[in-house]
């Protein structure tokens, strides 16, 4: 008897529906489709629709579709717009085979990503959730089509048996369980609060290059794949800036248009590092098409979850490449007048600016200042609680250049007050 095994299945044929309104490009959902391992056997875009309560367009449009799916010989539909259970139920009793929509392919994907405990879990209870309504009905048959299980081996063929009670007792105990997790992680932060660095978070799209810039800037070994969704879990490295103890960079989840509210919500936690940042890195891939598309998604989502507020830096990656050249969603970001700097992780052009500009938003620009000799204690807690850049000793001052935050100037050097006009 051979002791190989054919164990690797034949990827999934998929057949991708999108609306062409002009509102972003089905070649995201490709994107995604081939991140979760499928290919693709056909797509179509839909530029005159009637939406409807059955299918979410015409019934006859939905025949049409399923007949091209057929022809293609797909063995699941994928829409590039969000259904509902029963509309996804109605899908497939007419085709046979699954339909499901982006949402779905987007929770997949953080399945199949997730490693750490944390992830894991927050994967599981968006999966739960989702499934709650949506999945129980066509789970087992469909199994392979839909490209497996969700998330851990096993949990697919359990997933029909479980009624929806055993489900809510599930989620109920995942939330518990991960209490304890982001306990820890609160624990671990406040350890890192205690180091009196400033903190910085690489946030943006998924594949803008963070993880890529955040090994370039600091010499780490990030996991950074041409795939959506390459990292799932927060990492802290130390960035150190010259005549400064450093800074704390951290590379987060990336984002993605209409990021499905399960996902945001299981991943508050994880997300709350942006939150928590000094400075926000907001990175973009400055040759994709859609950049401008992918920057108000960017900031939409930096809303939700409570950073619109926090400080930040714009910054426009992978600028070593040919498609920044007359790409007009690219100039739509200059155009807003926000000073967007260009680098590139691949060969670490713009690091000396962005560096710059780190610094200067964080310590405050450097500036001249004139002491008396007598203020050595000043001049101490400049080089303690600023960065001290350079200090000329003449004979009646010391002239230093130095970043002094805002609020330390203006305790340092507050202006004595006002004499009261006569
Ligand atoms: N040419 C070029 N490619 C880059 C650059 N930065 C990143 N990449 C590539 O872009 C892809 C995505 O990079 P990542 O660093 O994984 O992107 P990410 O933003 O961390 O992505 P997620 O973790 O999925 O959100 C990889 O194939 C990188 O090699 C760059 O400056 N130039
Ligand atoms: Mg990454």
């Amino acid at each position: 008897m051979s002791e190989l095994q054919n164990t690797q299945e034949d990827p999934v044929r998929a057949f991708l529906v999108g609306k062409d309104d002009g509102t972003y490009p089905i070649s995201e959902l490709h994107g995604l489709v081939k991140t979760l391992g499928m290919t693709i056997n056909g797509s179509i875009l839909l530029s005159r629709y009637i939406p409807t309560p059955q299918f979410g367009v015409g019934t006859g449009k939905a025949h049409e579709i399923i007949a091209l799916a057929q022809e293609a010989e797909a063995e699941c539909i994928i829409l590039d717009f969000e259904i509902s259970p029963t509309q996804q139920r109605n899908w497939e009793k007419e085709a046979n085979f699954p339909v499901f929509d982006r949402n779905e392919v987007i929770i997949r994907i953080f399945a199949q990503r997730a490693k750490t405990k944390e992830a894991v879990l927050q994967v599981h209870l968006a999966r739960l959730q989702y499934a709650m309504p949506r999945l129980a009905h066509s789970y087992g048959d469909m199994a392979r089509q839909r490209g497996g299980s969700y998330g851990s081996k096993g949990s697919g063929e359990t997933q029909l048996e479980i009624d929806r009670r055993d489900i809510k007792e599930q989620i109920a105990q995942i939330k518990d369980e991960l209490k304890k997790v982001i306990k820890e992680r609160e624990t671990m932060r406040k350890r890192r609060e205690k180091i009196p660095l400033p903190s910085c978070a690489l946030v943006g799209y998924t594949n803008a290059g963070k993880s890529s810039l955040l090994n370039s800037l600091t010499g780490s070994g990030v996991f950074v794949e041409d795939k959506l969704f390459a990292t799932l879990d927060p990492t802290t490295r130390r960035l150190s800036l010259s005549g400064s103890t450093g800074i704390l960079l951290t590379d987060t989840v990336g984002f993605i248009r209409n990021l499905p509210h399960t996902l945001i919500d299981a991943f508050k936690s994880t997300l709350e590092e942006a939150v928590r940042a000094d400075l926000l890195l907001i990175v973009l891939d400055a040759s994709d098409t859609d950049v401008f598309g992918q920057y108000e998604t960017v900031c939409t989502v930096l809303e939700e979850i409570g950073a619109s507020k926090n400080k930040r830096l714009l910054i426009l990656n992978k600028t070593d490449k040919e498609e920044c050249e007359r790409n007009f969603s690219l100039s739509r970001i200059k155009e807003t007048g926000q000073n967007a700097l260009e680098v590139s992780a691949k060969n670490s052009a713009g690091f000396d600016a962005l560096i710059e500009a780190i610094a200067d938003s964080l310590f405050g620009k450097i500036k001249e200042y004139s002491l008396k000799l007598s203020d050595t204690e000043l001049l101490n807690e400049i080089r303690k609680n600023g960065i001290l850049v350079s200090s000329e000793w003449t004979e009646d001052a010391v002239k230093i250049k130095a970043r002094i935050s805002e609020a330390l100037e203006t305790k340092l050097f507050a202006p004595p007050s006002k004499p009261l006009l006569p």
